[in-house]
């Protein structure tokens, strides 16, 4: 057999497209990345913590004027609980241990807890 002197082989980096010619095709690619999960982040009712400080840890953690925040605090005296705002999962946690430190520091029982979002 005879050895013969070859070009190593270059990649052919022109697209092959029925007809040839320069066209580049883009090829639909499906979404890799979803969007990250949601906790809301719920404050619950007691008999205790006066209102005036829930009112206040809405505003100072949760960004809410001193009228929404009131609004709020009412709606979890009334009904319970109260949803105080949605984020991912690492600042919910975050909201969750910032309001509970802040309550304990003053003495007061007031709960709050992240759930996800169906
Ligand atoms: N129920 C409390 C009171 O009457 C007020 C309160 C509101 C406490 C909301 C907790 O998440 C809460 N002093």
């Amino acid at each position: 057999m005879i050895a013969m002197a070859t070009t190593p082989k270059q990649p052919d980096l022109t697209p092959s497209v029925p007809g040839g010619g320069d066209a580049v095709v883009l090829e639909r690619r499906r979404q890799r990345v979803q969007p990250p999960k949601m906790y809301q982040v719920v404050l619950l009712n007691d008999d205790f913590t006066p209102m005036e400080f829930v009112v206040r840890v809405l505003q100072e953690f949760f960004n809410k004027d001193r009228e929404t925040a009131t609004q709020i605090m009412l709606k979890i005296h009334v009904h319970g609980r109260g949803v105080c705002g949605v984020y991912t999962r690492d600042v919910a946690a975050t909201k969750v241990e910032q309001v509970t430190q802040a309550a304990r520091a003053a003495g007061h029982p007031l709960q709050c807890v992240a759930e996800p979002v169906e």
